[in-house]
C-alpha cells in the first residue's frame, strides 16, 4: 500500500533523528525529556521545553565512564535501553537499563537536569528492561518493568522488597508488553504499556486499577494508539509516556518512524520522538493524532533552539549532541591536543570494528549535508554515515588520496578513489531525495560523497542507495549517525558542518 503523503507542516517529530523511547516529566512550566542511546557515549540525552514542541538538549545524563562503562564488545543497539525520567522529592530521577556486560538497571539523580547527574545506584533486585518509577503519597516507591512485573524499591539505596509481582500484561495474544509507566490520576492508578513490538505492529495500551499493584481493568478501546495496518506516513508508533500541562490538558510523547521510498518503505532516522494530544472520556484517555499543527497548541510557542551549522571545536568540550562509539577516552578523542581541532586517534581498525574511533551526531533531517575539513597527514580517516559496523559508507582520506568506502552486511567495497592535494581537505556527504521518477523500487534517499576543490566546487565521487542504511535492512534500535572517524594513525578535524538541505518543491 503506498504510504500516504505526510500532512501539512506539522509539529512532529518534535525531536527528530534517533531519539527513541521518550520519557517526559514536568516541573512547573518546564518539561524535561530523556531518550535511550544504546552503544553511544555519552548516554541518555536530556532535553528541555516550555511548549512541548521545541526542545533543546541540556546534556546527557550518563556522561562519565563511572556511570556508563560500555565495554568495547558492546554490540550496536546494545548498551542503554529505555529510560524513565521523573521529578520527586525535589530532585530528578532517571532509571534506565544498561544491557551491556556487567550493566543492569540503575538510577541516577540530579537537582539540575542539565547535570551533573549522580553516580549510579545499582538495582540488582530489578530484573527486566524499561524500568519505571512511581511513588505513592506515603513515599512508597514502585518499580515496574517490561513483562509486566513490579517490585517495591527504595530508590535511594536500590534495595528491593519482596519478590516481583505480575501486573496486567496487555492485550491477550499481543506480543512484547513493555515500556510500562504507572500514574496516579484521580482515583485510579493507570498502567500505560507498549505492545506488539517496536516495528510496524507497535501500539500503546492502558489499564487502570485502584492500587499500584492492580488488579487492572484494560481500556475497552485498546490499543489507544497504533498506526499498524494503516497507510499513515508515521509508523511503528508506540513506547509512550504521559504528561499533564499546567493548564490541565494531557499530552503523550511516543516513538515513531518515517518510512520513505517504495514498498515497504525504509526509515533511516531511527525511531524519533513524536507528540500527541490526549483527552479523557469516561476515565479513559483518547489519543489524538500525530498530525499536529503547532498553531493548534493551546499556548504560544517558544522560539525554537537556534543551532549553528558549524562546530569549530573551539569550546573546551564537545557539544552535547556529539556522541562517540562506546567511550570517549581523551587518548582517542580530544579537542585539547590541537586547539580548535578535534583530534581522533585510531585504536583498531575501520568502522567495521566494534572499537572504531567515531564521533558523530544524529542525522535529524531527511535531506541534509555534512562537511568537514580534515588533516589526514598523520593517518587515515574521514566522514561517514553509519547505522552499525555492517552498514555504513564513508569518504576516507589519507595524505594522498580519498576513497569512498561502502559496507552493506557482508559486502565491503571501495566505490571510488581520487587523488588529493597536500594539506587539509574538505570532505562532503549529501543526503537527498532519490531522483525522479520515484518508482516502486526507489530507495528512501541517495547519499552522495565527495571532496571539495580549493575553490569550493564539489567533486561527487560516488552515490549510494540509502535503503542500505535503513533499519529495515540493517535492523537494530538506532538510526543514522553522521560523523568523523580515524581508521589509522591520527586524524584531525578543523570543523564540522551539518545542515538540512531544502528539497526542490
Ligand atoms: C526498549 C523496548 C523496546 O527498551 O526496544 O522494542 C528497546 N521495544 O521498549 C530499545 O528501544
Amino acid at each position: 500500500m503506498p504510504v500516504q503523503q505526510p500532512a501539512a507542516r506539522a509539529a512532529n517529530p518534535v525531536i527528530p533523528g534517533f531519539h527513541p523511547d521518550p520519557s517526559i516529566c514536568r516541573v512547573g512550566d518546564d518539561y524535561y525529556l530523556a531518550c535511550s542511546s544504546f552503544e553511544y557515549f555519552p548516554g541518555v540525552p536530556v532535553f528541555h521545553s516550555r511548549d512541548l514542541v521545541h526542545w533543546t538538549q541540556l546534556g546527557n545524563a550518563l556522561d562519565r565512564p563511572s556511570q556508563l562503562p560500555l565495554p568495547a564488545g558492546t554490540p550496536s543497539s546494545g548498551g542503554i535501553y529505555a529510560p524513565t525520567l521523573r521529578h520527586h522529592d525535589g530532585r530528578f530521577w532517571l532509571i534506565v537499563t544498561d544491557v551491556s556486560e556487567g550493566g543492569g538497571n540503575l538510577i541516577v539523580t540530579a537537582t539540575d537536569p542539565a547535570g551533573p547527574w549522580s553516580e549510579p545506584v545499582r538495582l540488582p533486585g530489578v530484573q527486566g528492561i524499561d524500568p519505571d518509577l512511581a511513588w505513592e503519597e506515603d513515599g512508597t516507591c514502585w518499580c515496574t518493568v517490561a513483562g509486566v512485573t513490579q517490585v517495591r524499591l527504595d530508590p535511594y539505596t536500590g534495595r528491593t522488597y519482596g519478590p516481583p509481582r505480575r501486573l496486567w500484561s496487555g492485550t491477550p495474544g499481543a506480543k512484547a508488553p513493555e515500556a510500562p509507566h504507572l500514574y496516579r490520576i484521580g482515583d485510579h492508578w493507570y498502567l500505560l504499556i507498549a505492545e506488539g513490538g517496536t516495528e510496524r505492529g507497535h501500539g500503546v495500551s492502558i489499564a487502570r486499577g485502584r492500587t499500584p499493584g492492580g488488579p487492572f481493568e484494560p481500556c475497552p478501546a485498546n490499543p489507544v494508539l497504533t498506526h499498524r495496518s494503516t497507510g499513515h506516513p508515521v509508523q511503528n508508533t508506540g513506547h509512550a509516556d504521559l504528561v499533564q500541562a499546567p493548564d490541565g490538558s494531557w499530552w503523550m510523547v511516543l516513538l515513531g518512524v518515517r518510512p520513505r521510498g517504495g514498498t515497504p518503505g525504509w526509515h533511516v532516522l531511527g525511531r524519533e520522538t513524536f507528540l500527541a494530544p490526549v483527552t479523557w472520556d469516561n476515565g479513559w484517555p483518547v489519543v489524538g493524532g500525530v498530525d499536529l499543527d503547532p498553531a493548534a497548541l493551546p499556548w504560544p510557542l517558544s522560539p525554537g533552539p537556534v543551532e549553528e551549522p558549524r562546530d569549530d571545536f573551539e569550546l573546551g568540550e564537545l557539544r552535547p549532541y556529539w556522541i562517540s562509539l562506546r567511550d570517549r577516552s581523551p587518548e582517542y578523542c580530544t579537542t585539547g591536543e590541537r586547539p580548535g581541532w578535534l583530534t581522533l586517534r585510531a585504536r583498531g581498525g575501520s568502522l567495521d570494528e566494534p572499537d572504531a574511533v567515531f564521533t558523530g551526531r544524529r542525522q535529524q533531517h531527511l535531506s541534509c549535508r555534512a562537511r568537514t575539513r580534515v588533516d589526514a597527514s598523520e593517518g587515515r580517516g574521514g566522514l561517514a554515515v553509519r547505522l552499525d559496523e555492517r552498514h555504513h559508507c564513508a569518504i576516507e582520506a589519507d595524505g594522498t588520496e580519498a576513497r569512498v568506502i561502502a559496507r552493506i552486511g557482508d559486502l565491503r567495497t571501495v566505490m571510488a578513489v581520487h587523488p588529493l592535494p597536500a594539506g587539509p581537505v574538505v570532505l562532503a556527504l549529501t543526503i537527498t531525495d532519490p531522483p525522479p521518477p520515484h518508482g516502486p523500487c526507489t530507495g528512501p534517499d541517495v547519499v552522495s560523497l565527495g571532496v571539495e576543490r580549493p575553490d569550493g566546487t564539489l567533486d561527487v565521487l560516488a552515490t549510494f542507495d540509502g535503503r542500505y542504511l535503513s533499519t529495515e535492512v540493517a535492523g537494530g534500535f538506532t538510526g543514522r549517525v553522521i560523523g568523523m572517524y580515524a581508521a589509522a594513525g591520527t586524524v584531525r578535524f578543523d570543523w564540522f558542518e551539518y545542515e538540512p538541505v531544502k528539497e526542490p518543491e
